[in-house]
């Protein structure tokens, strides 16, 4: 880990969050050094290096004892500088992520075909420890154009997986090796970003939690269990639909290749790419018609979701919380799909503790949370009322199976110790109101 030197030593100033030094420091040398992405080790501020300083972070009054976490306006920089190489002796974990098409069941009777990473929907989770590097190589095993985009990642532009945007997409039988270092700590997540209205639906999305070199939750909360819930909704039908069009595209495409005459009118123009704004703008003027002003592909329907899920299945399928008495356990939501989500715990509150990985200011007391599409909030939850309570998607749309009640983003806190402490409740599965 690389540290900034500070010559920064007048507590009041390095206290007050807006002192007129740091604006100083970000209109001049600050934004020229980010944009350099270079590491200068003697510059006049945490701002001006373009990396953070957590040298001096004040303790902040009403936050619980070891929270620290205090405003900073350097606290959103990166730790580490985000243009450098592994350098000797830094660690690289290397995942190998395959992409292919599986059927996913959801729920008994529901099955879809679906992309899965490594065969499972979601994908694996992902687990390093921040400042360690991720090399991901990723293979394509499919007829579609996918990538891997790491939200929530302070990384190189090149790494960043946006097709045709940062990089080209990762075409059938490619390879695209993913190399960046695991900052800022946190739950985040990674998900396609090509047609991800249809992608992320049909699978392709999955955990990835950097863990922090100290972990300010645990230091307050001391849990010991953990549970990580990827929010999304698919609408099974679509999902169905366009899965049966691209594979039937792709096998049009594939007779072309033998094919010149056809071959020179599988241009960009059907594929959808241009390599301008201006060379967009001057087809449409020719006459090109953008598929979302014609149903061409059949993709200008919009999404009629009818199952939501946890880690890709509905309730009762969902996986149960288990906790015990005097327990604490930290649940991490991301909000993966194209919905706000609003998870109610019954019979307790929580804390809701971090929010897009990073640790809040002070700890918010809910019972309710909203999880919009893209964020991603961790919560602990305290064991102190035994029983079997239902942690559920306040939204009664979501509470449904194809519009069945119960059903849907819903799963439950089970009391390992329930019995012990004389709550009897029987378990009863429904799935018909
Ligand atoms: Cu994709």
């Amino acid at each position: 880990m690389k540290k900034i030197d500070s010559p920064q030593s007048n507590p009041s100033e390095t206290d007050s969050p807006l002192s007129r030094r740091h604006f100083i420091s970000w209109a001049g040398a600050g934004t020229a050094a980010i944009g350099a992405g270079v590491l200068l080790g003697k510059t006049p501020s945490a701002l001006a290096s373009g990396v953070r300083d957590r040298s001096h972070v004040p303790s902040h009054p009403g936050v619980p004892p070891g929270w620290a976490n205090a405003f900073q306006p350097s606290s959103t920089l990166p730790e580490f500088p985000v243009r450098e190489a592994p350098k000797m002796g830094e660690k690289i974990h290397e995942f190998t992520i395959e992409l292919g098409i599986s059927v996913h069941e959801i729920v008994p009777g529901v099955k879809i075909h679906a992309f899965t990473y490594n065969g499972t929907y979601p994908g694996p989770e992902i687990r390093v420890p921040e400042g360690d590097w991720i090399l991901c190589h990723f293979t394509n095993r499919t007829p579609e154009i996918h990538t891997i985009h790491w939200h929530g990642m302070i990384l190189p532009n090149e790494m960043d997986g946006i097709p045709n945007g940062t990089q080209w997409g990762v075409g059938p039988g490619q390879t695209f090796n993913y190399l960046f270092r695991a900052q800022p700590a946190g739950t985040h997540f990674y998900h396609c970003h090509n047609m991800t209205n249809l992608h992320v639906q049909a699978g392709m999305f999955g955990a990835l939690i950097v863990e922090p070199k100290e972990d300010l939750v645990k230091k307050v909360f001391s849990y010991t269990r953990e549970y990580t819930l990827l929010l999304s909704e698919v609408d099974t039908v679509m999902v169905e639909r366009q899965m049966e069009e691209m594979l039937k595209m792709m096998g049009t495409m594939e007779k072309m290749n033998d094919d010149p005459k056809l071959m020179k009118e599988m241009n960009g123009r059907m594929m959808g790419w241009f390599i301008d704004k201006k060379a967009f703008l001057k087809a449409v003027e020719e006459g090109y018609v953008p598929p979302y002003v014609s149903a061409q592909r059949g993709r200008s329907v919009a999404p009629n979701f009818n199952f939501f899920l946890i880690n890709g299945k509905s309730y009762p399928m969902t996986e149960e919380l288990h906790i015990r008495s005097g327990e604490n356990i930290r649940v991490r939501l991301v909000g993966a799909g194209a919905s706000p989500h609003f998870m109610h715990l019954h019979g307790h509150d929580f804390w809701h503790v971090c929010q897009d990985g990073t640790p809040l200011q002070s700890p918010v007391r809910l019972n309710t949370i909203p999880i919009f599409p893209g964020t991603t909030s961790d919560i602990i939850i305290q064991g102190t009322n035994p029983g079997m309570w239902h942690f559920h998607d306040h939204s009664d749309l979501a509470s449904t199976n194809n519009g069945v009640f119960p059903g849907g983003m819903m799963t439950m806190l089970m009391y390992d110790d329930a019995e012990e402490k004389g709550v009897r409740v029987p378990e009863i599965v429904q799935v018909s109101s």
